[in-house]
């Protein structure tokens, strides 16, 4: 039997190191399943800048893949489809691998900011006490606005969330996933940006009629398939 090959990340963690919760670090989490190769994971916080300072970030996911860090989710998803060719291809070809950058770009630039601005202080509810000062200061200055005041707006953000969505909605009304008929690296970045949203509340986005929940539970469930096949 050949080997397993394990993958080790730095993955965000929250006051529970039990709690993951990163939409970057999920992405690499299906992309490793993906791959069927085994995932180990080191809990970071957001003030253990030092830790990952060798690899040349402040930001996770970083990996290691036999000794070699790589860091930045696109970058590491490139580097597991040139590693691994003879695993499940993540992005089935140049074609896909440009429109998923397409829905990287899509999903950071739309979705990620309406999230944040909608779970922001969900999110500093659940985060280690050391990273309080930190979370607070840093998105109180990229936001502009106090945590209280954010606060305030979280069901805007909300809506301009779900009204965000509706080209997804549209998608999986007519097609299984984002990609068609089996699911790719589009369809984990997109499906990642939900599990940051159910982390922090397992009974957000579970509407039954909703084509997009019937859309996340069949990634899921490749994803745990993926899991046993490691
Ligand atoms: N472009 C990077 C973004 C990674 C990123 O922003 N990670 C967040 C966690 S979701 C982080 O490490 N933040 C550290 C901080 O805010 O100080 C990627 O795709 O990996």
């Amino acid at each position: 039997l050949e080997e397993s090959l394990a993958i080790l990340m730095y993955d965000l963690a929250g006051a529970d190191s039990e709690l993951r919760f990163s939409p970057f670090c999920w992405r690499t989490r299906f992309a490793v399943a993906h791959k069927r190769l085994e995932l180990r994971t080191i809990p970071w916080r957001f003030t253990e800048k030092d830790a990952i300072a060798e690899f040349g970030t402040e930001r996770v996911p970083v990996i290691l893949d036999n000794g070699k860090g790589v860091h930045d989710s696109w970058h590491i998803a490139e580097h597991l489809e040139a590693a691994y060719p003879d695993r499940p291809s993540l992005f089935d070809g140049p074609t896909g691998r440009g429109l998923a950058r397409f829905i990287s770009n899509w999903t950071d630039i739309t979705l990620h900011p309406l999230i944040a601005r909608w779970k922001v202080n969900d999110i500093f509810a659940v985060i280690h006490e050391r990273d309080r000062e930190y979370f607070r200061a840093s998105r109180e200055a990229r936001f502009g606005r106090t945590l209280e005041g954010l606060a305030t707006a979280a069901l805007d953000a909300a809506e301009g969330f779900d009204n965000a969505l509706a080209p997804l909605r549209a998608t999986l009304e007519r097609q299984r996933y984002i990609t068609g008929e089996a699911p790719f690296y589009a369809d984990y970045i997109v499906c990642a940006a939900f599990q940051w949203i159910s982390a922090l509340n397992p009974h957000e986005w579970c509407d039954a009629n909703d084509p997009i929940t019937r859309w996340r539970f069949d990634v899921l469930a490749e994803y745990q398939r993926n899991l046993k096949e490691v």
